[in-house]
């Protein structure tokens, strides 16, 4: 049967450009990150910690958690305050450039990094998509500053230029660098690029959210559909409800009964 996704067409269609937008890509295209400082304020930044002082527990379960680092998953189902770090119009414009409409939100969440924490193993976002490289990145993330990062308090470390690496494992004299920001801000990656946590050699902990997207005909790494309650669902704003898969990569995949999943949010 022909499906009848039409009624709602593209979800996340490419918006016009901003001002800065020409130069995150051209930084991006270079060197396969680019810091966006300055995006939120501290009153913002001073809310979501707040919060997430009430969601935090225990520490990681592995090296690569960290287990002296502490993440809220599954943050859609419970806060609000994420909502405009994920849709954020900067990290908006870089994606609709990057990907075709409608590309995904794959995951969320909060790290908080405490101090102690030894750095995370180097990796790149998008190596659970087993092609080889080089490639496209399959997705892309942000790393928001919620605290400020500096050089020794956990900032994500990034190498420059390894999205465009072919090789495999990453070499061992690689120079890493801290993305030292103000909180606030957000570095902005590709999937391609190796990262990780730093180590936190300070006295206080770090926190940082993180929103990571791929492609619109990728498998997203949380299941939202069995995390976030339709009835939360129902209360996003349409930007979200796409990117967390309530839209279709045309003509049909994410359907339902043949239909546009949008429509298991009508009354
Ligand atoms: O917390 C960070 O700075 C990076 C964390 C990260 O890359 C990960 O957990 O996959």
């Amino acid at each position: 049967m022909e499906p009848h996704p039409q009624r709602y067409g593209f979800d996340i269609a490419a918006r016009p450009a901003l001002p800065e937008t020409a130069d995150d890509l051209a930084a991006l295209n270079r060197d396969g990150y680019v810091i966006l400082e300055d995006l939120i304020d501290q009153a913002r930044c001073d809310a979501i910690r707040a919060e997430t002082a009430r969601l935090l527990k225990g520490g990681g379960r592995n090296s690569f958690e960290g287990f002296n680092t502490q993440r809220v998953y599954n943050v859609l189902a419970k806060t609000r305050l994420l909502d405009d770090l994920i849709d954020h119009p900067r990290v908006l414009a870089l994606l609709d450039r990057l990907f075709e409409p409608n590309y995904l939100l794959s995951q969320a969440q909060l790290i908080n990094i405490r101090p102690g924490e030894a750095a995370q193993r180097l990796h790149f976002d998008d190596g659970f998509y087993k092609l080889p490289r080089p490639r496209a990145p399959l997705g892309a993330a942000t790393i928001w500053a919620i605290d400020g990062f500096t050089d020794i308090n956990g900032a994500t470390v990034i190498v420059p230029r390894s999205h465009l690496w072919g090789q495999l494992p990453v070499p061992a004299d690689v120079d890493a660098v801290p993305c030292v920001m103000p909180a606030g801000s957000a570095v902005f990656f590709l999937g391609t690029l190796w990262h990780g946590g730093g180590a936190n050699r300070s006295d206080a902990s770090r926190l940082a959210f993180t929103g990571q997207y791929c492609a619109p005909w990728l498998r997203q790494q949380e299941n939202f559909f069995l995390e976030v309650p339709r009835e939360t669902v129902r209360s996003l704003r349409p930007t979200i409800q796409s990117l967390i898969g309530y839209s279709i990569y045309p003509p049909f995949m994410g359907m339902v009964d043949s239909m546009h999943p949008k429509r298991l949010l009508e009354a």
